[in-house]
C-alpha cells in the first residue's frame, strides 16, 4: 500500500513539495504534465545559474538531511566528491532498495512521480560533474519499475537525459538496476558491490562512497525521498525550504510520515520534518477498536521501540535520536497491547539474521543465536540468564564490532524491547513450559 492519505485539494506546492502533483487515483505524473507544474525548471535553473560549488552549497545550507533513515547531510556528502575543473567523473546512485521493515514511502514516490526523483539526480549528476546515474531499484516493485522506464524513456526523448543535456554540452544519463531481494543491497557499500556485479558484502569505511565508490570512482549515493527533495530546494532556495519545517524542528525541510499496525487508517502523509508521533497517529484514525497502544517503531526495524509517551516528541533525527533509538526512516510501526513483544522482537531478529551477508562475525553467528534463544522465550522454555545473555548480545552487536550498521541495527530492537517490556521476556522464563502467550507472530510475517 503506497497511498498518500491527503487529499490533491489539501496538497499545495509551497507546503507539500513531494506531494503537490500526485493524483487522487494514485496514477503517475507524466511528462507532459510534469513540465507544465514547474517540472525540471530546476535543472534549467541549475545549468544556467550554478556553478557545481554553489549547487552543493544550496543543498547543504538547505540541511537536507538524509531520508533513508541514517540522517546524514546530503550537502556534505556532495561535497565529498572531487569539484573544479576536468572532465565530468564519477557516479550518482539512487538507493531505492527500500527493504526497511514498515516501510514504503519511496515506492511511492517512484511509483507516481518518478520524473521528480529523475530531476533530483540530474541536478546530483551537475553539482557532483557525474556522467552516469544509476537507480537501484528493490526487485519486487514492478510498478515503480515500469513507472520509471517510462519516464526515463520519455525524459531521454525530451533531451532531459543523455548526450548534451538540453544544449548544456553535458552528459548525463540513468539506468535502472533492479535489485535480487537483499536487505543488505539497501547498505551503500554493498549496494555499489552488487551493481558491480559482485556479491553484496559491504566494503570498509573509509573510504566513503564520496571519495571512492562504484569502480574506484567518486559515487554520491542517495536515498529517492532525499533527491525528490532537491529541485524545491534548486527552484525556491534553503530558505524556504528551512521554513517548511517551521519551529517544529532544526531540520529543514518536509517528510513523508507513515503508519503501519492495527491503526484504523494506515497511510502516508507529507508533513513538517519534526511533526509529533501523536499528530501522525491522529491522522492515521487511532488504534483499531478496543485497542490500546503498547509501543512504537518510529522507522523500520533496526531503530528502537519506544513508549506511547514519546508520542508527544517531534519525530526528527535529533529529538529522537536523545531517546537512544532512531528516527529512521519516519514511517511508525504500532504495537497493540496484545502483541508481545517477545514475539515481535523475534520476528524482526529473523529477519535480520536472514539477511546477513555473513562477512563479520558478531552479525553471522549472534543473530541466528539471539533467534535461538528468542525462541525459547516465545515457547516459555528460557532459561535462567538468557536475558543478561541476550543484552551482552546486543552490546556485542552494536556500533564498532562490524563493517557496516547491519548488526547495530539489529540490535536496537533488541535492546530496547528488553530494556521496556522486561517482564514480558522474564515469562519467557518463568511461566509453566509451553503455555501460550497473546498473540503469537508467525515466522515471516
Ligand atoms: C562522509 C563521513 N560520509 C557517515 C555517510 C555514509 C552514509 C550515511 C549514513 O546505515 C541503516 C542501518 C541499516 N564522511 C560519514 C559519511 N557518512 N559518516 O552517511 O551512514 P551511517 O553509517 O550512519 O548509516 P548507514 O550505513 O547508511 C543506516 C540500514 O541502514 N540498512 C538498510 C536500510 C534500509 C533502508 C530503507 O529501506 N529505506 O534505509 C542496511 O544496512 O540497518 O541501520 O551514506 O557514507 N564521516
Amino acid at each position: 500500500m503506497s497511498r498518500i492519505l491527503q487529499s490533491a485539494g489539501e496538497r499545495r506546492a509551497e507546503t507539500h513539495p513531494l506531494t503537490w502533483r500526485l493524483h487522487d487515483d494514485q496514477s503517475p505524473v507524466l511528462l507532459e504534465e510534469y513540465l507544465d507544474t514547474q517540472g525540471y525548471a530546476a535543472v534549467t535553473k541549475a545549468l544556467e545559474q550554478h556553478t557545481y560549488e554553489s549547487l552543493t552549497e544550496e543543498v547543504k545550507s538547505a540541511n537536507l538531511r538524509g531520508r533513508g533513515g541514517a540522517g546524514f547531510s546530503a550537502g556534505f556528502k556532495w561535497s565529498l566528491t572531487m569539484k573544479g575543473e576536468g572532465v565530468p567523473r564519477g557516479y550518482i546512485v539512487c538507493n531505492a532498495d527500500e527493504m526497511e521493515p514498515g516501510t514504503f514511502k519511496d515506492r511511492l514516490l517512484m511509483e507516481q512521480q518518478p520524473h521528480l526523483l529523475i530531476e533530483g539526480m540530474i541536478l546530483a549528476g551537475i553539482a557532483n560533474r557525474a556522467k552516469q546515474g544509476y537507480i537501484f531499484l528493490r526487485g519486487e516493485y514492478h510498478l515503480a519499475a515500469a513507472a520509471i522506464q517510462r519516464a526515463l524513456a520519455d525524459a531521454r526523448a525530451d533531451g532531459w537525459l543523455g548526450a548534451d543535456v538540453r544544449g548544456s554540452g553535458w552528459d548525463f544519463d540513468i539506468a535502472l538496476h533492479t535489485g535480487a531481494g537483499r536487505y543488505i543491497c539497501g547498505e551503500e557499500t554493498a549496494l555499489i558491490n552488487s551493481l558491480e556485479g559482485k556479491r553484496a558484502n559491504p566494503r570498509a569505511k573509509p573510504p566513503f562512497p564520496g571519495q571512492s565508490g562504484a569502480w574506484g570512482l567518486p559515487t554520491v549515493v542517495n536515498n529517492v525521498e532525499t533527491l525528490c527533495n532537491v529541485p524545491g530546494i534548486v527552484n525556491h532556495g534553503a530558505d524556504w525550504f528551512q521554513a517548511l519545517s517551521g519551529d517544529l524542528s532544526s531540520d529543514g525541510g518536509t517528510k513523508l510520515y507513515g503508519v503501519s499496525g492495527k491503526v484504523n487508517n494506515p497511510g502516508l502523509w507529507e508533513l513538517p520534518m519534526g511533526t509529533t508521533g501523536n499528530r501522525i497517529l491522529e491522522l492515521a484514525g487511532g488504534m483499531r477498536d478496543g485497542l490500546t497502544l503498547k509501543s512504537w517503531l518510529p522507522g523500520g526495524g533496526s531503530t528502537g521501540f519506544l513508549l506511547p509517551e514519546h508520542l508527544e516528541l517531534a519525530l526528527d533525527f535529533d529529538t529522537i535520536g536523545k531517546t537512544g533509538s532512531r528516527m529512521g526512516t519516519g514511517l511508525l510501526t504500532v504495537v497493540a497491547d496484545n502483541q508481545s513483544m517477545v514475539s515481535l522482537t523475534r520476528n524482526l531478529e529473523e529477519f535480520f539474521s536472514r539477511e546477513s551477508c555473513g562477512w563479520c562475525t558478531p552479525c553471522r553467528d549472534g543473530l541466528p543465536w539471539s533467534v535461538k534463544l528468542l525462541r525459547a522465550l516465545e515457547a516459555g522454555e528460557g532459561e535462567a540468564g538468557d536475558i543478561e545473555l541476550l543484552e551482552q548480545m546486543a552490546r556485542d552487536l552494536g556500533p564498532g564490532k562490524t563493517f557496516c550498521a547491519h548488526a547495530p541495527g539489529a540490535a536496537m530492537p533488541l535492546a530496547s524491547a528488553i530494556h521496556y517490556f522486561r517482564d514480558e521476556f522474564e515469562r519467557g522464563i518463568t511461566r509453566p513450559k509451553g503455555e501460550a502467550h497473546a498473540d503469537p507472530i508467525p515466522v515471516g510475517s
